[in-house]
């Protein structure tokens, strides 16, 4: 093998003979074409210098699959989603605890006005308010025992009675409103007894209004009777405030 290789390279040896260095003059390398007699077999050449790299090979196949790697970073967050759909109602809780008391309110006195007064004095003079003086109820003074009237203080729907004895004459009484007369009441008194009158009525008052009652008609019928057993009375007081 090493043979079959000098003998190679000295048969490609003629066309590159100038780039061969001869350091020994005495050996006969070069020989002219078609001088094959007296041939003779030289010593084999030095190995030639490496030549220059060859171009890069073809990408090798695929390698085998890497292991999975870690993982990546948090993204960015994403936006808001829809509302959902509202959920069925919860079932009911249990009972709170009850509140603190509440603060006292606006002085009750404000929204009271009642009086009941009785007859005293037989004298009656017809024409102007019939004046009771016996005093059963008059708290917030809004009855005038002076005067006979009621003044309105606080605006509202009012109930006025009156339940009267009638002795020795007829009675025509009216229950006044500011001078004008709202209820009438008649009785005919007969002879040797006692006869009642009554009557009553809801008003609805402003402040300032004046109740009374009054004999109407001539003198005659002022019939109303009182003593210490046979009362005539005149009631009145708020059923209703206005709250506006
Ligand atoms: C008042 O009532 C009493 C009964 O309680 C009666 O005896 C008396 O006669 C009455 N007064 C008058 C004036 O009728
Ligand atoms: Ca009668």
């Amino acid at each position: 093998m090493l043979l079959l290789r000098a003998v190679l390279l000295f048969l490609i040896l003629p066309s590159h003979a100038e780039n061969i260095p001869t350091e020994d003059p005495g050996v006969p390398i070069l020989l002219p074409k078609g001088t094959c007699a007296g041939w003779m077999a030289g010593i084999p050449g030095h190995p030639g210098h490496n030549g220059t790299p060859g171009r890069d090979g073809r990408d090798g196949s695929p390698g085998e699959k890497g292991e999975k790697g870690d993982a990546g970073l948090v993204g960015p967050k994403g936006e808001t989603g829809e509302t959902g759909v509202t959920g069925a109602e919860g079932p009911r809780g249990f009972p709170g605890i009850p509140g603190r008391k509440g603060e006292p309110g606006e002085g009750a006195y404000v929204y009271r006005s009642a009086f009941s007064v009785g007859l005293e004095n037989r004298v009656t003079v017809p024409n102007v308010p019939i004046r009771f003086t016996k005093i059963f109820y008059n708290q917030q003074n809004h009855y005038d025992g002076t005067t006979g009237k009621f003044h309105c203080n606080i605006p509202g729907l009012y109930y006025f009675s009156y339940h009267i004895t009638v002795y020795m004459k007829d009675v025509k009484v009216s229950l006044f409103k500011n001078d004008k007369a709202m209820l009438f009441t008649y009785d005919q008194y007969q002879d040797k007894n006692v006869d009642q009158a009554s009557g009553s009525v809801l008003l609805h008052l402003e402040v300032g209004d004046q109740v009374w009652l009054q004999v109407y008609g001539d003198g005659d019928h002022n019939g109303l009777y009182a003593d210490n057993v046979n009362d005539s009375t005149f009631t009145g007081f708020l059923l209703y405030y206005d709250t506006n």
